[in-house]
């Protein structure tokens, strides 16, 4: 049997992912299996494979992750979160965008969110403000259960929200 250095074995592997862009993967091992010897086929093959599913599941990520948007303060001038109650799927991105009445910010309560999660990983810090109109803070929640939030300068007046992701 001849000996395939990594060297021999890299490219075929390259042509192989450069045709598999181009063509149907059927084609592309008819191709490959006629230019390189059969040790060069069969890591060509395995590279194009994995290299196929990752790119489809990325794709898969990127069309089903959804995003909402949060406004920090009403356009009524309330001071609050519109909406202040929703839910979400684990994954979703919560994107709080600057309405009115700011600065805002967004707290996660540390005795309100699931166990396990850290509160200070998905929120603001207390002294971090928002202060431009359209500014906006995202966070991505991934563990099931419900959130509780604030914002630090108006949590007196009852600005706060909650979040479900199920
Ligand atoms: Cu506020």
């Amino acid at each position: 049997m001849a000996t395939v250095t990594p060297a021999a074995v890299a490219i075929p592997s390259f042509t192989g992912l450069k045709s598999a862009g181009a063509t149907k993967l059927g084609a592309t091992s008819v191709k490959v299996s006629a230019a390189v010897p059969r040790m060069s086929i069969k890591s060509s093959l395995k590279d194009v494979g994995v290299a196929v599913a990752a790119t489809a599941a990325s794709a898969l990520l990127a069309s089903n992750a959804l995003a909402i948007e949060i406004l920090l303060g009403g356009s009524d001038g309330s001071l609050a979160f519109v909406p202040n109650e929703f839910s979400i799927s684990p994954g979703d991105k919560i994107v709080f965008k600057n309405n009115a009445g700011f600065p805002h910010n967004v707290v996660f309560d540390e005795d309100e969110i699931p166990g396990g999660v850290d509160a200070g990983k998905i929120s603001m810090s207390e002294e971090d403000l928002l202060n431009a109109p359209g500014e906006t803070y995202s966070v991505t929640l991934t563990e099931k259960g419900t959130y509780s939030f604030y914002c630090s300068p108006h949590q007196g007046a009852g600005m706060a929200g909650k979040v479900t992701v199920n």
